[in-house]
C-alpha cells in the first residue's frame, strides 16, 4: 500500500533532519514491560473460631515488570490484613512483591491473608469474594472457596 508519507518526508527533509525515530520501541508489543497478573489456586480451610479466617492463593504474573499486593478487601470481614509468617510468629506487612515473570504464592504456613472481625463464620462449599488491589495492576476480584478445615492443596510447589 503506498501512501503520500515518503513524498512528505522529502519535501521536510531540512526541517525534519534532526528528527529520530528510535523511541517508538515500546509501542509494538503492549504487556511486555507491564505486569500481566492472574490468581489461581484461591482457598480458605473453614475457620475453626468465628472471630478469624485465612486465606490462600497464587498471584501469576506474566508480564515483566514487577508488581506489589498492597491490600485486600472483602464482603466477609471488616479486616483483611496481609500476613508474612516468621517462625512460628506472623507480622502484618503493608506490601508482597509479585515478580516479575514470576509468582506471589500465599500458603499453609507462609504469607497469608488474615480475615478478621468476620461478618459470619464462613462454611464450607460457601464462595468468599475479595478483591485484591495491586500498586499498578488493575485491582482482581476473586472467588475465593471454603474447603474444609484440614484442606491441603494438592498442586503447588
Ligand atoms: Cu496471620
Amino acid at each position: 500500500m503506498r501512501t503520500a508519507g515518503v513524498a512528505v518526508l522529502v519535501a521536510g527533509g531540512i526541517v525534519a533532519g534532526g528528527l529520530a525515530l528510535t523511541g517508538c520501541g515500546s509501542s509494538g508489543s503492549s504487556g511486555s514491560s507491564a505486569a500481566e497478573l492472574s490468581v489461581k489456586a484461591a482457598y480458605m480451610p473453614q475457620p475453626v473460631t468465628d472471630s478469624m479466617a485465612a486465606g490462600y492463593l497464587v498471584i501469576e504474573n506474566k508480564g515483566g515488570a514487577a508488581d506489589e499486593l498492597t491490600s485486600v478487601t472483602s464482603d466477609l470481614a471488616q479486616d483483611v490484613t496481609v500476613h508474612e509468617t516468621a517462625g512460628q510468629a506472623m507480622k502484618q506487612v503493608s506490601a508482597l512483591k509479585v515478580p516479575a515473570g514470576g509468582e506471589l504464592v500465599l500458603r499453609s504456613g507462609g504469607s497469608h491473608l488474615m480475615f478478621e472481625n468476620l461478618k459470619h463464620k464462613p462454611k464450607e462449599g460457601e464462595t468468599v469474594s475479595l478483591r485484591l488491589n495491586f500498586t499498578k495492576s488493575k485491582a482482581i476480584t476473586v472467588e475465593m472457596p471454603v474447603k474444609s478445615a484440614t484442606y491441603q492443596p494438592t498442586t503447588g510447589h
